[in-house]
């Protein structure tokens, strides 16, 4: 089996291509852009002989169809990812996560291979904080900020392709993923490598704000049983019961570095930020048999802490940009 993994320095990629290389005896190439989210440290310690990386643009049609010629499935990872980031600059989102896609399901029409969307629960807008219910396959679109909107349109297309052109692809929606190798941006990895360098996390406005985390090896493991057993043409929800606000986070990476509880600093909110998300996965589960290894939050949390601290070479070098960058963001606000 050989698979063409997009994205596959960026977070999930990685960690995905890692789940392949561990658990099959697939040969893996991965097409990454190397944008300011990617690392090749993530898969240096990854065998040669079942592994190429290709440095590209899945916009380049040239490249993309080559690559796709010569493989059996495509998962598609890359896009830009951080809502934050298109608040700020929305066209990268717009040309990678949308004409990208497009490129790709142009090219796997044209040599009929299987193709996989990796998508986010964020195409669904947000639910109230008190509200009881949770997307399902079945919740409208409804997305808020730029970059759900382009993942949002990319879902669209692969439908379409599917029924229009007879293309074979499956999508899933998935919840906030945590665990190693995220871009120290993201909110986990940014509170505990601000932690690890002695300066208090930062809330974006009350931090009651839901998000519904997933340990993003259980992640992978969901993208492989929808490889292997997915329906064309199906969408698949991904989460793992894990609805945490921001807040209790960060409480709980505070008690982990042993600082006092309200050892944090509120910052200026996110524009249009999305109150709660929360997945009911039970598609997944009853008609693919899948289920969350990992049951225990504050353990997982606990272990992607000790990641972090033992992989400073990792991230150091992404931190002051990603700083940076939050400066301007919130005195552009
Ligand atoms: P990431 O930003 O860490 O990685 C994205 C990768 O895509 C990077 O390596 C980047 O270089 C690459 N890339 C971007 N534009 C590209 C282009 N034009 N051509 C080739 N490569 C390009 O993102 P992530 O958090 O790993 O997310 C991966 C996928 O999973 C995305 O599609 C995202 O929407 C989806 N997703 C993420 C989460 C989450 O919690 N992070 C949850 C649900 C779904
Ligand atoms: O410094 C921060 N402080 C803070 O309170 C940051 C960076 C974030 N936050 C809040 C905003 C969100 O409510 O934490 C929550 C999580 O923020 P992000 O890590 O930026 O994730 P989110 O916006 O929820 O989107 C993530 O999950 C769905 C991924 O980045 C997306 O790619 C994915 O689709």
């Amino acid at each position: 089996m050989r698979y063409l993994i997009t994205g596959g320095a960026g977070f999930i990629g990685a960690n995905f291509v890692h789940y392949l290389v561990e658990h099959t005896d697939a040969h893996v190439t991965v097409l990454d852009k190397f944008t300011y989210a990617a690392s090749a440290a993530s898969l240096a310690d990854l065998p040669g002989n079942r592994l190429t990386v290709v440095r590209g643009d899945i916009c380049d049609e040239g490249l993309v169809d080559s690559l796709t010629r010569s493989c059996h499935a495509v998962v598609h990872f890359a896009a830009e990812s951080h809502n934050d980031n298109s608040l700020e600059d929305p066209s990268p989102f717009v040309r990678s996560n949308l004409v990208g896609t497009y490129t790709l399901l142009e090219a796997v029409r044209r040599h009929a291979v299987r193709f996989h969307h990796v998508s986010t629960d964020e195409v669904f807008g947000d639910l109230d904080l008190d509200d009881s219910t949770r997307f399902t396959e079945q919740t409208p679109y409804n997305p808020s900020s730029p970059y759900s909107s382009t993942k949002a349109g990319s879902d669209l297309l692969v439908r379409a392709w599917v029924r229009s052109f007879g293309v074979t692809a499956t999508l899933s929606n998935c919840s906030n993923n945590y665990g190693p190798f995220q871009h120290v941006e993201k909110f986990i990895p940014r509170q505990i490598t601000n932690l690890i360098d002695g300066v208090p996390p930062r809330l974006y406005g009350s931090g009651r704000n839901v998000r519904d985390w997933i340990h993003t090896g259980d992640h992978s493991r969901a993208v492989m049983a929808i490889l292997e057993k997915g329906v064309s043409g199906e969408t698949y929800l991904i989460g793992a019961d894990g609805e945490q606000d921001n807040l209790s986070v960060v409480r709980e990476l505070l008690r982990i570095f042993g600082r006092s509880e309200d050892w944090f600093e509120h910052v200026a909110d996110r524009p249009g930020h999305d109150l709660r998300y929360a997945i009911d996965s039970s598609k997944l589960r009853r008609e693919l048999g899948w289920e969350p290894g990992h049951h225990d939050f504050r353990e997982g949390l606990e272990d992607t802490v000790r990641w972090y601290r033992e992989h400073e070479e990792w991230w150091r070098p992404q931190k002051a940009a990603a700083e940076a960058r939050y400066r301007s963001q919130e005195v552009a606000r």
